[in-house]
């Protein structure tokens, strides 16, 4: 199953209805007075968590919203119809973001949970209204208010427990391609990857966790070189982040300077992500003489100084993912449980990944907005600015769920 978890829509909630401006007109009632009636209020546009949706993909099709207006209001005191709200589906766990302000509205987290994200319009009023004992006559009326009308980013959470940090040609995909039913495409040259993906690890019964890999980083992304980073705020909803490096790159380059180069890019992004626990995955060691193996992976992890757990594997030919895997299951199984039993420690991750979240959406909007400067000013009679003009559709992310 293949979705988009990122959508941008335009709400336009209805207006007011007008009041209306009548007199009573009877044979047998002489200055009747007057009987204009109220307008309707305007519909009101809410979301709405849904248990059966896990895609936004709907929303790339059909991207506007307009509630109705309320009906004028008429004679004989007749109030006009207001007009019914609209409810908008949403999966569960769609964070919604007012685009103009980048302003986080609201997060819908349970089934059935409902969110006004355009207030409709107030009704006008009927000249009955401004009746008094001076005025028996009034030809005042209102007319109703304008409804609110937003542009608003739907995001979808990306529920992997673990994400793949790593330059391109690292073989983040061969990876999860080896421990997962997950097919991304793999090939032996940079950005293979160009959205996320991700796989389930089932590692036994009632024992599985979600891994995504995400398009490769280089040095510079947070400047915008390759792909960019704002990959990396999938990364923001995962508990545990595996740093893949190749130990023998055909470019001859040095790991220990390629996992730094990548590190440097992810405390640029995030301080709060660059602080999660990190585990560093030496892959490609098939590519070693046996015999020297393990002396080669160890001066790796020596010369970063590399505090955190240290796997080496071969993705290629799955050897020493599985017990990467069980080692992966077990630490989050172990978090969940101590969050479980410990509300203070859930609370606290929410914190770090709402602080996570903020991070990477200012970055990113920062990013854009260089980026949107460069193109409007001087990089007008120049163009040569090293950025992929584009390349400035941050709703590019797909989510590739493995069966
Ligand atoms: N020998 C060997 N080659 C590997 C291994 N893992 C990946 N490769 C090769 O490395 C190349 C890049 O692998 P990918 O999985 O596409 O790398 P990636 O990290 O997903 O790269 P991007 O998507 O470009 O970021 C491919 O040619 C893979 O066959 C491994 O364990 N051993
Ligand atoms: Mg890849």
């Amino acid at each position: 199953m293949k979705f988009v978890d990122e959508a941008s829509i335009n709400v336009q909630a209805g207006a007011g209805g007008k009041g209306c401006v009548s007199f009573r007109r009877e044979k047998s009632v002489p200055f009747g007075g007057p009987d204009g009636g109220d307008g309707g209020d305007g519909g009101s546009i809410f979301l709405i968590a849904d248990y059966n949706l896990n895609t936004m993909v709907d929303y790339r099709y059909t991207r506007q919203f307009r509630a109705e207006p309320g009906k004028s209001g008429s004679g004989a005191n007749c109030t006009g119809r207001s007009g019914p709200d609209m409810e908008l589906p949403v999966p569960v766990g769609t964070t919604v973001i007012d685009d103009d302000t980048a302003e986080v509205i609201g997060d819908l987290t349970k089934p059935g949970e409902r969110l006004l994200v355009a207030q409709g319009g107030f009704h006008g009023l009927g000249n009955t209204r401004f009746k008094s004992s001076t005025n028996r006559a009034p030809r005042q009326s209102t007319a109703g208010s304008d409804g609110e009308s937003r542009t608003l980013r739907l995001e979808l959470k990306v529920l992997a427990d673990v994400g793949l940090l790593g330059l391109p040609n690292a073989g983040k995909s061969t990876l999860i391609r080896s421990v997962s039913a997950a097919r991304p495409k793999v090939a032996d040259y940079p950005f293979t990857t160009l959205v996320p993906n991700l796989g389930v690890v089932r590692v036994a019964a009632h024992r599985s966790f979600v891994i995504a890999d995400i398009p490769g980083l280089i040095e510079g992304a947070s400047e915008g070189a390759g792909l960019g980073i704002r990959f990396l705020k999938h990364l923001t909803r995962t508990r545990l982040l595996l740093h893949l490096v190749d130990v023998l790159p055909p470019d001859e380059s040095d790991p220990v300077e390629n996992v730094l180069s990548i590190e440097r890019e992810l405390a640029r992004f995030s301080t709060t992500l660059s602080e999660r626990e990190r585990w560093l995955v030496l892959n490609k060691t098939d590519l070693l003489p046996s015999e020297d193996r393990a002396a080669h992976c160890a001066a790796i992890v020596a010369l970063l100084g590399w505090q955190g757990p240290v796997f080496t594997v071969s993705a290629l030919a799955a050897d020493g993912t599985e017990a990467l895997c069980y080692a992966i299951m077990e630490h989050i199984e172990a978090q969940r449980a101590h969050e479980q039993a410990e509300p203070e420690a859930a609370a606290a991750e929410r914190d770090i990944q709402s602080r996570m979240q903020a991070e990477a959406r200012e970055r990113i909007a920062a990013l854009a907005d260089a980026r949107r400067r460069l193109r409007s000013g001087e990089a007008a009679a120049d163009d040569d600015d090293g950025f992929d003009d584009d390349d400035d559709d941050d709703d590019g992310a797909t989510v590739i769920y493995a069966p």
